[in-house]
């Protein structure tokens, strides 16, 4: 499975499935996802107000799948990072949960090609570092499709996945 790194807006991204940085409501919100509904217009949130109504709210470390709009994806994957507390181990396996089941997701949806934004790095104030890692590792445990793109937005992050993924790659 090939691990590529990326700064972008992942609303501009052509893979098969992007994933969304959501909340529970799965209602929309700021961020990557205010970015992701506003680009794929109102059939995404149709489609979470859908499975809002069918199954209530989503979980922390979840995901759901909708169609992505107006977007060149294919399909948007809709996953709940942990908001970072005070640091417990619990955060930590959320986290990599959002990860595991957006890939395990998006093998189920014969989906091959996936990005990932840097969940719960922004509003949910995840640690940059230990989240990049927690990402890498949990991608790197599941080579379940063809690639992966870690989509980066500010440049903090962008050098922290550079720095990991170069050094994986030697
Ligand atoms: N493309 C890629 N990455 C982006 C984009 C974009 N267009 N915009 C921001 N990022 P955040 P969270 C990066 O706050 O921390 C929402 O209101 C950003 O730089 O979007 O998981 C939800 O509804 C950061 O690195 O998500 C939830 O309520 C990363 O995306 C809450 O925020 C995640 O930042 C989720 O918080």
């Amino acid at each position: 499975m090939k691990i590529e790194v990326v700064q972008e807006d992942i609303t501009k991204i052509k893979v098969d499935v992007i994933v969304n940085a959501a909340n529970s409501s799965l209602l929309g919100g700021s961020g990557v996802d205010g970015a992701i509904h506003k680009a794929g217009g109102k059939e995404i949130l149709e489609a979470c107000q859908h499975i809002r109504n069918r199954q209530g709210k989503c979980k922390t470390g979840e995901a759901v799948i909708t169609t992505a709009g107006n977007l060149p994806a294919i399909k948007v994957i809709h996953t709940v990072g942990p908001v970072y507390n005070k640091g417990n181990k619990r955060e930590e396996k959320l986290l990599e949960n959002c990860y595991k089941n957006s890939l395990f997701l998006a093998k189920e949806n014969n989906l091959k090609t996936i990005a990932f934004p840097n969940i719960s790095t922004g509003i949910y104030r995840f640690p940059k570092e230990l989240a990049a890692e927690i990402a890498i590792k949990a991608v790197q445990e599941h080579p379940i499709l063809e690639k992966v793109t870690f989509v980066c937005f500010d440049e903090e992050n962008y050098k922290i996945y550079l720095n990991k993924v170069i050094l994986l790659v030697k």
